[in-house]
């Protein structure tokens, strides 16, 4: 391991509040890796911040009618407060609107440009002359190019999942005022990503540098190095660095047409991880050089995978560009939380908000975290479920792990006031582990030493559900360990084996107290009480523990006064799920209410026809029966989905926006109806030829038109 760790964890906009889809993604993994380093005795720090600049903070700002400033004010205050209140205990929660910041991201700016980074490119970009600016993508809306959705974004459609640029949109209009926006010429500095190209295809796959190993890229996850090598496949292109805007970190003054221009928020936000250490070394009184610029250092970034581009191709360029720092070892993004069943969405309040949760369940913050745990999306999207929630917390937490604590605590008063019995190394028990084996003390003691490395190395390799598992495990055996020899009858007859039970159920139980600490920190404290321990100082408590096993030592010795039992977990009774599995139908209704009201006031005005089209132009359509032979969802697209048509003459690939209709699984073997001569188009990296033809049903699905299989009578098949 390196001598020193920085681990950052994705800067979140100061737009919203937090809720458990941005736990589960970037903040809960990072805090049971800090946490666990910091009990290995590790020199860690542990940066974040809230994100105050891009279009995310500046629409929210128009849409409550008030200021970028005190919409970042409000939510940089919240998230701050939520973190602290689910237990996210970062070494700094700085801000990018902080002024150390803003000079920071500007001599990063100065020095790419001294380095020969940047090329100035001129370009039409949209402007609104009613209002007097130049439009951001997101402040431009459209007809879709693709699939004609009229309220197309500038960067996206968010029907067709196309990746759009403002020019493509047809009938453009302006979000801020309406009219139709001009295209007028501005200046930008624009990173030539595309000199980074080779160096980084070698880096993300064989985490080689200039044929120096830095990582294995077999550590990587694999979905974040395929959506690496998606990127890399579709040809890295020259990004622009700035933007016309007037809101975010200047360009710096002294640059001949600096006038009106930010930093590009994805140039300025990363670098937000390096303001934030020197904020932190100048509260510390350290250096923060050594953690970005020293070899020995071993940076990691948690996100989730929407982040992936940006942290693992063009914030290591700008590292690369800028040339005194070093790269990540690893980025182990995560894919997504759902919420029953659904996508958890903003917008629609389809979350679970982790503020609120806080108010509405004090007390059971690390229930919370143990399910996020036990249901991280770390290869795969997972799901919440209040229901499942409430069996984690009563079944696991409190029936196993709160239950094993107490029965030792009350027990070990009852048999020796309290006080940790010495023990006969050469008597025999039950094994918790195994109930056909007997163990002795040292034995077991041993296998515990074998299970804490375990569940260690599982967290150096970010697969925390696996370390929670194991966590478990620990619990149930020491469970089982008194499950199978039975303490409270056998005190009478053989108190000597006795006292090896309950020592060894002792040692558990501070062993659980030091391995709970990243998991479920508020319970670890609580077990620190009980058991009448030091309280964490998070200096290397962990690694004193395994030197101790590694000797043969118990944890706690002989005649330690243990303090009083007290309940570790209480359990989550069914009228609190009732209410929340309410509000979120309350959600529901709603949304579709207003659904509904959209699409009743749509129905009131119904689309303007477009233009009479002649014969001649419908027969240049080449319209052909197709079927799916395969079907997978894109990586970055919720609409899109990758279809394998065969047209009876060849093949083809075509990305289909349905992904939101069907899965892939439902769709392949169906026929479809495929527009065959379109032109070509390009989305995400791949190339689509053709289109496959849908309908709307009544109720807003889109169907196949399939052929005639069966008809019932009243079909109406003629
Ligand atoms: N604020 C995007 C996001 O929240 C962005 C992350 C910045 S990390 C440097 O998805
Ligand atoms: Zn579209």
């Amino acid at each position: 391991m390196k001598k020193r760790h920085l681990v950052t964890a994705a800067l979140p906009y100061a737009n919203g509040p937090l809720h458990i889809g941005h736990l589960a993604g970037a903040y809960l993994p990072a805090d049971v890796y800090v946490r666990y380093l910091r009990l290995m005795g590790k020199d860690v720090v542990f940066v974040c911040g809230s994100d105050e600049h891009g279009a995310a903070i500046t629409i929210k700002a128009r849409k409550e009618g008030t200021s970028p400033k005190q919409i970042v004010d409000q939510y940089h205050a919240l998230l701050r407060d939520t973190f602290q209140k689910i237990g996210i205990e970062f070494d700094i929660y700085h801000r990018t609107s902080d002024p150390l910041h803003h000079e920071t991201s500007q001599g990063f700016f100065r020095t790419l440009l001294h380095n020969g980074q940047f090329e100035e490119k001129i370009s039409d970009q949209y402007f609104d002359e009613q209002a007097g600016v130049f439009l951001a993508d997101r402040y431009i809306i459209g007809t879709c190019p693709t699939c004609a959705n009229p309220d197309a974004y500038g960067d996206q459609c968010e029907r067709c999942g196309s990746t759009l640029s403002p020019t493509e949109l047809i009938n453009p209009r302006s979000t801020l005022s309406g009219s139709t926006p001009v295209l007028k010429p501005t200046t930008h500095w624009y990173l030539k990503l595309n000199e980074h190209e080779a160096w980084l295809r070698e880096w993300i796959n064989q985490g080689t540098l200039n044929g120096v190993q830095l990582h294995n890229p077999a550590d990587w996850k694999n979905h974040v190095i395929g959506q690496c090598n998606s990127w890399l496949d579709g040809g890295l292109q020259p990004r622009a660095m700035t933007r016309d805007l007037d809101w975010g970190v200047d360009v710096p003054a002294e640059l001949p047409g600096a006038a009106g221009k930010k930093l590009y928020v994805w140039l300025d936000a990363p670098i937000g991880y390096i303001s934030a250490t020197k904020q932190w070394a100048l509260d510390h009184n350290r250096d923060w050089e050594p953690y970005w610029k020293d070899e020995d250092t071993s940076l990691v970034h948690f996100i989730g995978k929407d982040n992936i581009v940006f942290h693992c191709l063009i914030f290591p360029a700008i590292l690369q560009a800028h040339g005194e720092f070093i790269l990540p070892v690893n980025v182990p993004a995560n894919q997504f939380l759902n919420l029953e069943g659904r996508k958890l969405s903003t917008s629609r309040n389809w979350a679970v908000w982790v503020h609120e949760y806080c108010e509405e369940l004090p007390g059971q913050e690390d229930a919370l975290r143990y399910n996020m745990i036990k249901n991280m999306p770390e290869q795969k999207d997972s799901e919440f479920t209040w229901k499942g929630f409430q069996e984690s917390t009563n079944s696991e937490l409190v029936n196993n792990l709160a239950n094993f604590v107490n029965r030792v605590l009350v027990l070990s008063h009852k048999f020796y006031s309290g006080l940790v019995p010495d023990v006969d190394l050469s008597r025999e028990c039950r094994s918790g582990w195994d109930a056909t084996q007997t163990t002795t003390f040292d034995a077991d003691l041993h296998l515990l030493h074998l299970k804490l490395e375990d569940l260690g190395r599982e967290i150096e390799h970010f697969n925390f559900r696996e370390a929670l598992r194991i966590f478990m495990e620990i619990s149930g055996a020491g469970n089982a360990l008194l499950q199978f020899n039975e303490p409270w009858k056998l005190e009478k007859e053989d108190p000597e084996k006795v006292k090896v039970v309950m020592n060894l159920s002792l040692q558990y139980v501070a062993a659980l107290s030091v391995a709970a600490r990243p998991f479920i920190p508020f319970a670890a404290a609580r077990m620190r009480t009980m058991l009448n321990l030091p309280a964490f100082h998070d200096q290397g408590e962990w690694l004193d523990m395994l030197n101790e096993l590694a000797e043969g030592n118990p944890i706690m010795r002989p005649m330690h006064a243990l303090g009083t039992a007290e309940h570790l977990f209480t359990r989550i009774p069914d009228e609190v799920i009732a209410a929340q599995v309410a509000k979120l139908e309350a959600t529901d209704a709603a949304n579709n209410n207003t659904e509904l009201s959209t699409a009743v006031a749509t129905a009131a005005e119904p689309a303007p026809m477009k233009d009479t089209i002649q014969y001649d132009d419908f027969a240049k359509l080449d319209i052909r029966t197709g079927t799916i032979l395969t079907a997978e969802k894109m990586e970055k697209s919720k609409k899109l989905l990758k279809l394998t048509v065969d047209l009876g003459f060849e093949q083809r690939t075509i990305l289909s926006g349905i992904a939101e209709h069907y899965g892939p699984e439902e769709v392949i073997g169906q026929q479809v109806i495929v527009l065959a001569n379109l032109a070509p188009r390009k989305m995400m990296g791949i190339e689509s030829e053709g289109m496959i033809l849908m309908a709307d049903n009544p109720e807003g699905k889109l169907c196949f038109v399939s052929p005639i299989t069966t008809w019932t009578n009243g079909g109406g098949v003629s």
